[in-house]
């Protein structure tokens, strides 16, 4: 039946809405995400803030011709919303009327439309802008969207307070020779590769705080694990009694981020087919007896004694795994001459920090550990590195003035996303990444 809606009183609603709108016709927006042609009739895809709407095109219900629809456009639709148990959503539109907004001049380069883009990683970055709109690649960042709330969510309920350090700084927190230089104003600074400095003096304030921000390393080497920008998810907290608690902490962060993901975002992950990782205590083990398990299990010849090489941490996961049936490890107690001058030593064993590094179904995703909160001791450490305490003046006054025993973590944002989407390059979890030879789009 076409409907004559022209003196109905129709009501313009969020397609999010529609299910409650079954027997009722409503006008909903959005962009026409696919068309596919039947016999007699077409189904129209339309897609919405978070969905993917189904609407039903048939002469049965509208005189507007087909080739009016096009894909791409931007639209507003008035239709029936009728109860359809083979549709995704259990509902469907049809199509009564249809106000065209905004047509595209050319059919997108790349097919966009299909359930995986079927195109190159490179590609779908190159042609981003418009990749995104693919209902698998825009399910990615929402449920990287979900992360950060379920994180924000967890901190704020255990009394952290958000901070927002700066990015362009006076020095490199982390060492290394990954640090962005940048001339500024005649006087050579930096691009932060953490908010390391902040998250701790602000200890010295709020007792607890967090950051979700982006960082810079200049990695000069293209690895599917790096990136040259990237968001670094930073807590820090005081009145620690050791760095169990900060471990305790991302142990229950994470059980609450995943529980957070089932609750709120189950259209993403049922579109991303993803298993979320079933979190109960997370194993512990040495950064010694680790690499001693991996050489022993595996018969394999240790080259780097103080740092463990990408295939380690992957052996280290499967044997893990195996024996705990659990996706992630704590390896602790990492080498002194491997982690930044902040870490705090251990006093049974100087050779060795109070840190650590989380490991997620084979691969870093966090590095953390209790700091030096004693001045001396600050001044000591960096002067048997060689470091200017001159240039540090404004990061040592916090100890100078009084800082509570403290430690916290940085966890990096799209490599936690790859893990959990069982992806291989920590591009597919980034956005628009910037790497090497990435600048555009
Ligand atoms: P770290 O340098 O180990 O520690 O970094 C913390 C976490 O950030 C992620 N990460 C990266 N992700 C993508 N591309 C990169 N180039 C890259 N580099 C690091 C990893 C890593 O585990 N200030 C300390 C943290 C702390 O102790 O609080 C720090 O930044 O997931």
């Amino acid at each position: 039946m076409i409907l004559n809606n022209s003196n109905i009183d129709v009501s313009h609603i969020e397609a999010e809405e529609l299910q409650n709108k079954i027997g009722n016709i409503v006008k909903i927006h959005g962009s026409i995400y696919k068309i596919r042609l039947m016999s007699g009739f077409a189904f129209v895809i339309l897609r919405t803030k978070r969905a993917f709407v189904q609407c039903i095109y048939s002469k049965e219900y509208t005189n507007i011709d087909i080739d009016k629809i096009i894909e791409n456009s931007s639209v507003i639709i008035t239709g029936y919303v009728a109860e359809e148990i083979r549709s995704k959503l259990g509902y469907e539109l049809r199509i009564n009327d249809i106000e065209i907004l905004s047509i595209p001049i050319d059919a997108p380069p790349v097919v966009i439309n299909n359930n995986v883009i079927p195109a190159s990683l490179e590609t779908i970055l190159d042609f981003r802008p418009i990749t995104i709109r693919n209902e698998h690649e825009r399910a990615i960042f929402k449920l990287q969207e979900g992360l950060c709330r379920g994180i924000r969510e967890f901190l704020f309920s255990n009394l952290f307070t958000e901070i927002h350090s700066p990015k362009i700084v006076y020095a490199g927190a982390e060492g290394g020779a990954n640090i962005f230089k940048l001339d500024y104003f005649g006087k050579e600074a930096y691009l932060a590769q953490s908010p390391q400095f902040y998250k701790q003096m602000l200890v010295g304030a709020y007792e607890r705080v967090f950051e979700i921000a982006p960082v810079y390393r200049a990695e000069k080497h293209d690895t599917s694990r790096h990136l040259n920008e990237y968001i670094s998810v930073d807590f820090e907290m005081g009145f620690i009694e050791n760095f169990a608690d900060i471990i305790s902490m991302e142990t229950n962060m994470l059980k609450f981020v995943i529980e957070f993901l089932k609750e709120k975002y189950v259209n993403e992950i049922k579109i991303l087919k993803i298993e979320l990782p079933n979190i109960a205590e997370i194993p512990c083990i040495t950064f010694c007896d680790a690499k001693e398990l991996v050489r022993n299990t595996y018969n394999r010849k240790t080259k780097d004694l103080h740092d463990f090489e990408p295939e380690e941490e992957r052996l280290l996961c499967d044997i893990i795994k195996k024996e705990y049936g659990s996706d992630f490890v704590f390896v602790t107690h990492y080498p002194s001459s491997k982690r930044p001058f902040y870490a705090m030593d251990d006093n049974e064993n100087p050779e060795v920090t109070l840190s650590f590094d989380l490991l997620f179904r084979g691969i870093e995703i966090t590095t953390g550990g209790q700091r030096i909160h004693d001045y001396e001791k600050q001044v000591e450490k960096m002067k048997r590195r060689g470091m200017n305490i001159e240039l540090f003046e404004s990061y040592l006054m916090m100890h100078k003035y009084g800082m509570p025993p403290h430690g916290g973590l940085g966890l990096g944002l799209e490599r936690f996303t790859m893990c959990l989407l069982n992806e291989t390059n920590v591009r597919y979890a980034s956005m628009f990444p910037r790497d090497m030879k990435r600048l555009t789009p």
